[in-house]
């Protein structure tokens, strides 16, 4: 059997796993490589599943044009007339690109030339938008530069770290697990989680401070008080490396001038703010994480300077174990920062404002245009399209009908202008709506380069050619930039190419810019084959990478020195009222990625979570008239609702909602969190206020709940247009929750024909069905008045059988035992919290028993958390 081997990057979050492949003819094996700096063996869940991935069931694998089939050569040709046409008529402006931070470096790098360089407008953005550009305004206010300072090795070497608005053992478990590491070895680690959800990164701190949603910028600027009250700063470096102090401290007396005012206004005890603020005051080395819970907020630039703030007060940057770091989202936002890839910035870490470097860039490129002022970023730019002032629009490896806030609003702007999808899947919200969809090479396929949250930069290799006609981005760009007219410019003939050019351009920062790969300008095509991962700047004198910045204490800045910046804390913009009485948080679960295109269409990660919910505090539930697994529906300021599961956790405060950020069109019937969530967006960067929307919540009754497991994908909109999910149970096997009102729907019309194995209980109005073909179980149906229903699990694994014993056929419609905690917890063993329980009532007590019983958190330990929450019994 011929087998083969490559090293490669995860293609999920910005920790930037190092990932080895190994496949035979029959199979291929995933597992995390030892030398690579960020994981060093380690993988979560989702990296581990990824040869799952694989293959995508609904691959997007020809160009469509009108939903029609057509060659690469029309389908080009198509994109490159409307651009050209509506140029013509209506100027540079009048087209954009949407990009993503899931792109590669090389992929990213042509489209932000094509755009600012060759078609002259700056209408170049980005998902980002929605993730890093906080931390990028941050970044530039505080160092001059979009710098992130520190590394990984930092959280190993701190002795305390803040996870600020961070749910990391979900959305960056490696580091998690890093970090959980370290405390092991070294128990005096001191762990901070700020967030107002009890997440299981929360509950694993030593100390979670669940503050009011939004308050964060008062509990920093409180801390930067009491570091001046205390004493604590480091006046030295403050007076030798920064400027602004005595403006910050200024503004933050006004708004948190104690430590009372602060737990007063944060909802936070005094002992817990006492706590937090002596611990930073009295150690040393503090890393301080930050996410998405400071970022995605129309004060979420702030609220990182005022974490930042704290940094520079201390000197706590350039230091082993000390140092601010963003957590970066997506595994290639940092190399899409690195091109300039977003509206308000040019190349390389360069200014669109600054005409010495778009001269410079524009020599460079050879280029007939330059953009002279910045250009729409998301979600102006989707306000553009539904004005109509974008007449094309090229939307690349992002879903912004699902992922932009008023995405109702965004879906309905779509269907009125000339839309380019570059996607791998074609049934995405977005791609259904595209006039032309281009398929794209994926993970595993594609060739190029990422820079993950500490500015590493790794190779993505591929395992195999793209299936069908799908193509890497970088190519499809390419050929229309040829089409377009610009054929000199673009005609790479592969990545090496295009990355040399990318490190030759930020030759031009040296002296002036941190940004700097003048080392890699030359990289030989072997070279750059066999590059392993190193971290920017790489440059003549730092030949592999730096790891850490501003250990000289200078910092990009006119006079070097960085910059603390006032901040005044401002609310949310819409905050809960009568009518909407509770907040609106969104976000991730553990095994999902995003929109669900890829990790949608795995088994192993689609237990953990298999619905769409809402996390309703037990309180609200019941003055709500709420019930655990019932439904609800979920109304927000702009007119949209949403009908999502409830469940019931203590692990939420009261007056808040968390609805998860996955769940869109292609797999349920409502459940787009961001219908609900109105367009406010940071004035400084852009970014939107995802995580704070008005809400009400109410039940949603239904006549019948029921669910379908069978082998076939069903009409499920038809058949239950109010509440319908699918996801996949096991390979070949789709699970269906359904609800509805009215007569029950005609399932053998649906199912199929068959031997029908049938039990009816007229009285209790359930129903039990199982369609069986040659003892062979095809689907099975339970139905009933009420949301509880029987477990699904024995059910799949009868399915996954040849055929059934007689025990098991008669059980199948006997099924009455309540499903009870079904949902995976590990995912890599498949063990269910119900498993758990049953294993501590037999006296597992610790997190080795579990191993040893169930395997549950022996492989890539993404659920301990999980697991030491049920051994605490929580
Ligand atoms: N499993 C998984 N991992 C992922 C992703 C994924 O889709 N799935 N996506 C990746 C991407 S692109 C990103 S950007 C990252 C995001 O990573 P994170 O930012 O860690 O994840 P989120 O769930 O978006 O939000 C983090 C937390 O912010 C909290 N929060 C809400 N409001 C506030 C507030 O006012 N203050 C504070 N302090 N906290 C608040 C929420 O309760 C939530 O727990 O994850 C990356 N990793
Ligand atoms: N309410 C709310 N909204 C949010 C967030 C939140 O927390 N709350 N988080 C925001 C954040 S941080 C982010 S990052 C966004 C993410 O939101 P999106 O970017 O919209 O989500 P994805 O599902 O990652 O979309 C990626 C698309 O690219 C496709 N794709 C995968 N690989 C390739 C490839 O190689 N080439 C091409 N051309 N296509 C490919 C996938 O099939 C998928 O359709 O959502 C944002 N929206
Ligand atoms: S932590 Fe998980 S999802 Fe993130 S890069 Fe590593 S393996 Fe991939
Ligand atoms: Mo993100």
């Amino acid at each position: 059997m011929d087998s083969s081997s490559v090293f490669t990057t995860c293609p999920y979050c910005g920790v930037g796993c190092g990932v080895q492949l190994e496949w035979t003819t029959a199979s291929v094996t995933v597992s995390g490589l030892d030398d690579h700096p960020a994981n060093l063996g380690r993988l979560c869940s989702k990296g581990t599943a990824l040869a799952e991935t694989l293959e995508l069931p609904d691959r997007l694998l020809y160009p469509h044009v009108g939903g029609r089939r057509v060659s690469w050569g029309q389908a080009v040709a198509t994109v490159a007339e409307r651009f050209r046409a509506a140029i013509t008529r209506h100027g540079p402006d009048s087209v954009a690109f949407y990009v993503s931070g899931q792109l590669l470096t090389e992929d990213y790098y042509v489209a932000n030339k094509l755009m600012k360089g060759f078609i002259g407008s700056a209408n170049i953005d980005t998902n980002s938008r929605l993730c890093m550009s906080s931390a990028v305004a941050a970044h530039k206010r505080a160092f001059g530069e979009d710098l992130v300072p520190g590394c990984y090795e930092d959280i190993e070497q701190a002795e305390m770290v803040v996870l600020a608005g961070s749910n990391t053992a979900w959305c960056h478990p490696v580091l998690f697990r890093r970090l959980q590491a370290a405390r092991e070895r070294n128990p005096d680690l001191y762990v901070v989680a700020i967030d107002p959800r009890r997440t299981y990164t929360a509950s694993s701190a030593d100390l979670h401070l669940a503050l009011a949603p939004g308050s964060d910028a008062v509990l920093w600027n409180g801390l930067l008080v009491y570091l001046a009250e205390q004493d604590a700063m480091d006046r030295d470096f403050v007076a030798r490396h920064t400027a602004g102090l005595e403006a910050a401290l200024a503004a933050a007396r006004k708004s948190a001038p104690d430590i009372d005012a602060v737990a007063w206004r944060c909802e936070l005890s005094a002992g817990d703010v006492r706590r937090f603020y002596q611990r930073f005051a009295a150690t040393g080395r503090v890393v301080s994480c930050y996410s998405q819970g400071l970022g995605q907020s129309s004060s979420g630039t702030d609220k990182i300077n005022a974490l930042i703030n704290c940094h520079l007060a201390t000197g706590r940057i350039g230091r082993p174990g000390a140092t601010p770091l963003s957590l970066t989202g997506q595994p290639n936002a940092m190399g899409g920062r690195e091109v300039g890839g977003l509206a308000n910035q040019l190349a390389a870490h360069r200014e669109i404002e600054d005409p010495e470097a778009r001269r410079q860039v524009q020599d460079f490129w050879n280029a007939p245009a330059m953009p002279q002022r910045p250009g729409l970023k998301a979600v102006e730019l989707f306000d553009a399209v539904a004005g109509g002032r974008i007449k094309a629009l090229w939307i690349m490896a992002t879903n912004p009908a699902v992922s932009l806030p008023e995405a109702g609003k965004v879906r309905r702007a779509l269907r009125d202008c000339f839309v380019v999808v570059s996607d791998c899947v074609a049934n995405s919200d977005t791609a259904r709506l595209a006039d032309v969809l281009l398929p794209a090479a994926t993970w595993g396929e594609k060739d190029g380069t990422v820079t993950n949250s500490v500015r590493l930069i790794s190779r993505q290799r591929p395992l195999r050619p793209p299936p069908g006609e799908a193509r890497p981005d970088w190519w499809i760009v390419c050929q229309v930039a040829r089409a377009m007219g610009f054929g000199s410019a673009f005609a790479y003939n592969g990545p090496a190419a295009i990355f040399r050019e990318h490190a030759a351009l930020s030759a031009l920062n040296r002296g002036r810019r941190l940004f700097d790969l003048s080392a890699l300008a030359d990289l030989s095509d072997e070279r750059y084959e066999r590059l392993k991962p190193l971290a920017w700047p790489v440059t003549a004198e730092n030949p592999r990478g730096t790891l850490r910045l501003f250990v000289d204490r200078r910092f990009p800045t006119p006079d070097g020195r960085a910059r603390f910046v006032a901040v005044t804390p401002r609310p949310p913009v819409h905050p809960a009222a009568r009518s909407l009485p509770f907040v609106l948080n969104s976000g991730r679960v553990r095994d999902h990625w995003h929109t669900l295109t890829r990790t949608g269409a795995v088994p192993s990660l689609s237990g953990h979570d298999p619905e769409p919910f809402v996390e309703v505090n037990p309180h609200d539930a019941a003055a709500f008239g709420l019930e655990d697994g019932g439904l609800a529906e979920v109304a927000g300021p702009t007119g949209g609702a949403i009908v999502v599961r409830v469940r019931c956790s203590y692990r939420q405060r009261r007056g808040s909602l968390f609805v998860p950020m996955h769940w869109n069109g292609a797999f349920a019937a409502r459940a787009w969190v961001n219908d609900l969530v109105p367009p406010v967006i940071d004035p400084v960067s852009g970014q939107p206020e995802s995580k704070h929307a008005p809400a009400a919540i109410r039940p949603f009754a239904c006549d019948w709940y029921a669910f379908v497991l069978c082998r076939k994908a069903l009409p499920a909109a038809e058949i239950a247009p109010s509440y319908w999910c699918r996801l996949r149970a096991a390979p070949g096997i789709w699970r269906y929750e359904l609800a509805g009102s009215g007569p029950v729907p005609d399932w053998e019309r649906w199912l199929g024909e068959g031997e029908w194995v049938e039990y009816r209980d007229t009285r209790q109005r359930c129903y039990r069905g199982a369609l069986l073909r040659d003892n062979h179980l095809e689907a099975c149906l339970c139905l009933g008045p009420d949301p509880r229903l029987p477990a699904r699990r024995p059910l799949i694994e009868w399915m996954q059988q040849d055929h059934l014993d007689a025990g098991q056929r008669a059980g199948i419609v006997a099924l009455v035992e309540e499903a009870g905690a079904e949902n995976t917890v590990c995912a890599c063993f498949q063990v269910t919290e119900a498993m758990v329980r049953r294993a501590l009532d037999q006296g597992a007590e610790d997190l080795e028993a579990l191993g040893r019983l169930l395997g549950a958190g022996g492989k890539c330990g993404a659920c301990r958390p999980e697991l030491e929450a049920l051994l605490r019994g929580q």
